[in-house]
């Protein structure tokens, strides 16, 4: 039974990493107000969160499951018995020709960590198919990649984003956040109100790099190679934390030797930062003895997102620690993660090499552990699987999978290289999408099944802090929808699967905490109410079996890092380049990223009818422009190796004049990416490869 809606109910919103509290008013159509006392964003909201509401009751929500019909090769409405019979016998009939592993699963990181744990289960459990990932994979797996091979865990921020006000130099290392998460951006503003500083590094003068004291500009890909240059400087003026690195730190010497070289005029010759630059920042960052430095060193999308993206974010790791910063108070090194269940998404088990409680699934204890929780044999526990695009690309090939389920990822508007994704797609005998809207993926599938969407369910999530908060359900969902943990119940009971799959969101919780009890990322101890009391809880929080609860940590490392001897592992990383170098064909650098006023496929925001859906367009510098004979609106047409598109100019000061930057929000960008992997974490090089841009 649906309980009776509230009047006015405090929640969060559908978005992006931050997380921010909100409040929805009115239970029909109810609109967004402040949740002033939300200490995350303290009332404030950017654009798309004012506008959230704009997709409730909107005229093109998916209010009944669809499939195709054979015949017409339209999609059909039908009941929801008949669409999840169907797929049921296609899962089965499927798997007794090709194998278990003939059917994949492709999740999101903007479900809920309820969601995302049945969704691991469901697909170990009840298909028994390895054959699971996410679009995570193509958001901050870089950063936890090198987060978990030098301090042992990956949480994106091991630190409270109020933090960085009262740190003195926050350096942000291909981050938007003014666009990207808004009201994140007034801890910078405070900090500077302090006489902080703020560093902004990226090859385009964006809105964040306005708050910025110091502002680096490099060509894009080289983020690795700064980071050497700046650990060359540091040590060169005896400024390296001695004290620090030899009581936390294994390995920190044979990075420092493999740094000599990088004199500033070498990382001017390869990123385009000018010695004197690097100097001052180096100069910056050293400005205080070493133990009372307050300096936080952050990277986003613009530093990982590329074929070397787990080796750039350990070199910029490995230069916090020879600083001393990480487990200082207000000083450290921190991920700064995307979607809204970015964090947890990653740690429950929809990630091809994990199990809940971010355990690795090739870790036999590990294995028995969580089998045990779900009441099953270890041994029917299926192995490792295929990474995100590595999985999209084996799909309809003879040893991939035939049939996937796509919930919560608009692959054809995000992946890279789309063209030829979506001939991998079209080659699946069949695929079902989950989803609130006809996305441009869901409109290729043979079944789509309509979701509910967050106001209308409850569940939890955790922020880009680590803090694990609770979207309450404030209205009734429409006739016609469920939730995905309703869905994934059905087929499980469909497919006789060995166990039953719970559809209420607490119980899962208390279900998922046991499970990753013991874990890297512990939610044993955290209850829906200790929630609501505390404004979230931050992970690890185990159970403890008598006295007073464990109330969360805010701050890691502290004491020590989460590795056997408790000290930090440096690894030596080098300049490999980015996968595509220029040429005398394509002889631009192409990077892609986000707007303000659209979240990533545009597949929700797009739709907001007050949010400005402008279209893609193409960013180039006056001096280019020049050169195309193109001026501000008028189409260019950019191509790469891999496709090409067509848009407006949009003429800007603020670019590199040998880069070009397309925002991602709108079908296009991705039919220019490069698919190149970075070999530990899989990251696609979305940020940079060769283009040629020519007037249309
Ligand atoms: N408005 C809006 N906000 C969002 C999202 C959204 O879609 N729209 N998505 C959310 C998600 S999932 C994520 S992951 C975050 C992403 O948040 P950000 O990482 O802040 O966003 P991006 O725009 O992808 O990239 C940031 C910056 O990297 C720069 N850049 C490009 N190449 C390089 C490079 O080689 N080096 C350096 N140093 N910088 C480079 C770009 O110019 C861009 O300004 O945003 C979250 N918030
Ligand atoms: N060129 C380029 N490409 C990029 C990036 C880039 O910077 N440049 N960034 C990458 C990054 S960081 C990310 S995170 C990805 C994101 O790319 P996508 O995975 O495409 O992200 P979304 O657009 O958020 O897609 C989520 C889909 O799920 C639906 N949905 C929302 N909530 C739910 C739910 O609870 N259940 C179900 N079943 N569906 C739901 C939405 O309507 C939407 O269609 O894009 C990546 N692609
Ligand atoms: S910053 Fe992110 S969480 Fe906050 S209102 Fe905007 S999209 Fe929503
Ligand atoms: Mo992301």
């Amino acid at each position: 039974m649906t309980p009776p809606m509230k009047e006015s109910t405090s929640t969060h919103c559908p978005y992006c990493s931050l997380q921010c509290g909100m409040k929805l008013v009115g239970s029909r159509r109810p609109t967004v107000a402040a949740w002033d006392e939300f200490e995350v964003n303290e009332g404030a909201l950017c654009r798309k969160g004012w506008n959230a509401a704009g997709l409730i009751g909107h005229r093109e929500r998916l209010t009944t499951p669809l499939v195709r019909d054979r015949a017409t090769g339209e999609l059909t409405a039908v009941d929801w018995d008949e669409a999840l019979d169907l797929i049921a016998d296609r899962i089965k009939g499927i798997q007794s020709a090709h194998g278990p592993d003939a059917v994949a699963v492709f999740g999101g990181g903007g479900l809920t960590n309820e969601k995302a744990y049945q969704l691991g289960k469901f697909t170990r459990v009840a298909l028994r198919s390895s054959q699971i990932d996410y679009n995570g994979r193509w958001c901050m797996s870089s950063a936890a990649s090198a987060g978990i091979r030098t301090f042992g865990v990956d949480r994106g921020l091991p630190f409270p984003l109020a933090d960085l006000e009262d740190a003195d130099v926050v350096v942000l290392v291909g981050s938007n956040l003014a666009e990207t998460m808004p009201p994140a951006a007034r801890h910078l503003d405070r900090l500077r109100e302090r006489g902080g500083k703020v560093v902004v590094i990226d090859p385009r003068f964006t809105s964040t790099a306005e708050r910025a004291d110091l502002f680096l500009q490099p060509v894009p890909g080289t983020d690795l190679p700064l980071a050497l240059g700046l650990l060359h400087l540091v040590d060169a003026a005896g400024q390296v934390d001695e004290e620090y690195v030899a009581t936390r730190t294994n390995g920190f010497d044979a990075v420092r030797d493999s740094v000599r070289a990088w004199w500033p005029e070498q990382v001017e010759r390869v990123t385009g930062v000018a010695g004197d630059e690097l100097r001052a920042l180096a100069a910056l960052l050293t400005a205080k003895p070493a133990g009372e430095r307050k300096v936080i060193v952050l990277t986003a999308r613009g530093a990982e997102q590329h074929a070397t993206g787990s080796d750039t974010v350990l070199a910029w790791i490995n230069l916090a620690l020879g600083l001393g910063l990480p487990g200082r108070p207000h000083a450290g090194y921190g991920c700064l993660t995307g979607q809204g269940n970015g964090q947890g998404g990653r740690e429950h088990g929809q990630k091809a090499d994990q199990l809940p409680g971010y355990r690795m699934i090739d870790d036999p204890a590990a294995r028995a552990h969580v089998a045990g929780v779900w009441g099953i044999d270890p041994d029917s526990l299926p192995g490792k699987g295929r990474s995100a695009y590595e999985l999209l690309d084996s799909l309809g090939r003879a040893d991939g999978p035939k049939m996937m389920m796509v919930v919560a990822s608009n692959i054809v508007v995000s992946a890279p290289n789309i063209n030829h994704v979506t001939e991998r797609l079209k080659a699946l005998d069949f695929m079902v999408v989950c989803d609130l809207v006809m996305s441009e993926t869901a409109a290729l599938a043979d079944v789509v099944l309509p979701v509910t969407q967050w106001a209308e369910e409850t569940g939890t999530m955790t922020n880009l802090e680590g803090r694990v908060i609770l979207r309450q359900q404030a209205i009734t969902p429409p006739a016609g929808v469920r939730s995905d943990l309703e869905l994934i119940s059905e087929l499980a009971l469909r497919l006789d699967a060995p166990i039953k799959f719970s559809t209420d969101p607490e119980e899962i919780f208390t279900e998922l905490g046991r499970a990753s009890a013991g874990g890297k990322a512990d939610y044993s101890g955290i209850s829906y109410d200790q929630i609501r009391e505390q404004q979230g809880v931050f992970w690890p929080c185990p159970a403890v079996s008598a006295g007073p609860r464990h109330p969360g940590t805010p701050r890691m490392f502290t004491e020590r890092f989460a590795t056997g001897d408790g000290r930090a592992i440096c690894h030596v990383v080098g300049h490999r380049g980015t996968a595509e170098p220029l040429d005398e064909e394509y002889p631009l650098h192409l990077t892609t990223g986000r707007v303000l006023a659209q979240y990533q496929s545009g597949a929700q925001t797009r739709r907001v009818k007050d949010l400005p859906d402008v279209g893609a367009f193409i960013e180039v510098h006056p001096v280019l422009a020049n050169r195309l004979g193109a001026t501000d609106g008028a189409p260019l047409v950019i191509s790469t190796r891999r496709g090409e598109m067509t848009a407006p100019a949009k003429v800007v000061t603020t670019i590199r004049p040998d880069t070009v930057f397309v925002p991602f929000h709108w079908v296009g960008a991705n039919k220019l990416t490069n698919d190149a992997l970075d070999p530990a974490s899989r990251m696609p090089e979305f940020k940079v490869c060769a283009a040629q841009v020519v007037a249309a």
